[in-house]
């Protein structure tokens, strides 16, 4: 997707701004509709009720310190200098999903490549790709995180050398099943920090409260062999105990592993192996 899907989006890469080489454009804030931001409201008024005792308290500390609210899409000149100072991230506008190489290169310099554009009316509750509310409510916050903002310049850098070295289809998935999928566990139950979750009203539901999906503990490897859905809910969502862990267990050179995992074979999304450590819903 270049121009984006929506009327807007096409506008707005046509009109004001050429695309540079790091694929990066200018956000154009004041060019956003009332309409638009009427969109982001309903959304976020919709989080608001949906991620109460379900997100995670750091992805709900990250939106309070960021000041994301309910009064209309965010001007990033104004989330950068808040962003900058928690954690030194900074947000980037991007026309829509990037080349991978430069995906990891914003992110290994802790540069969130973040769409413009905002889902139409009819877009509320399932689009396929990243727009504005995803990329701004669903992982900004998680980036005013110290632990997590390492995480993430980790995962840029890993991706680079994901790259050179053929394995992106098993570092992707790690991306998948933490970033935007993921859960962690907490005294009070299990909680959302997964972008692609907090994004969403109904996945935020049914991730915490549906019987039907497997919850089970992180597992690097056992991640990185689990093939994904992208057009449902998923079916498979894994837990981590905290920030700390997720970071110190991808920590290491990833080299090895994927010398290992090129000889075993992949894991289905809504497998259950007899190793796994399967979760109690609850909360
Ligand atoms: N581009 N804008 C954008 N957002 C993404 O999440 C994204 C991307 N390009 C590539 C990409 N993700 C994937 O390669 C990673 O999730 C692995
Ligand atoms: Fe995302």
């Amino acid at each position: 997707m270049q121009a984006g899907r929506s009327e807007f989006g096409t506008t707005r890469s046509e009109s004001a701004t050429a695309t540079r080489a790091d694929f990066t454009i200018e956000q154009n804030w004041d060019s956003y509709s009332e309409s638009d931001h009427a969109i982001w409201r309903t959304l976020f008024h919709r989080q608001e009720s949906a991620l109460r005792g379900r997100a995670c308290r750091e992805f709900l500390d990250g939106l309070v310190g960021l000041g994301v609210a309910a009064d209309g899409i965010p001007d990033f000149d104004r989330l950068n200098r808040i962003l900058g100072a928690a954690t030194g991230w900074r947000i980037v506008a991007v026309p829509g999903l990037v080349p991978d190489d430069i995906f990891f290169e914003h992110l290994a310099n802790r540069r969130f490549p973040s769409t413009c554009f905002i889902r139409r009316p009819e877009q509320l509750d399932y689009l396929q790709e990243p727009d504005i509310f995803h990329d701004v409510f669903g992982h900004v916050p998680m980036l005013m995180n110290p632990v997590f903002a390492d995480y993430m310049e980790a995962y840029g850098k890993g991706g680079l050398k994901a790259l050179r070295l053929g394995s992106l289809h098993h570092l992707a998935r790690l991306y998948w099943y933490t970033v935007e999928f993921g859960l962690i566990r907490t005294p009070q139950g299990l909680r959302i920090y997964g972008s692609g979750i907090v994004s969403s009203k109904g996945e935020s539901i049914y991730a915490l409260d549906s019987p039907r999906p497997n919850r089970i503990a992180f597992d690097l490897l056992r991640i990185m062999r689990t093939r994904y859905r992208i057009d449902d809910f998923q079916e498979t969502y894994f837990v981590i105990d905290s920030f700390d862990q997720l970071f110190e267990a991808t920590r290491p050179d990833f080299t090895p592993y994927y010398a290992r995992m090129k000889d075993m074979q992949d894991i289905g999304p809504g497998e259950v192996l007899p190793e796994d450590i399967v979760l109690h819903r609850g909360r």
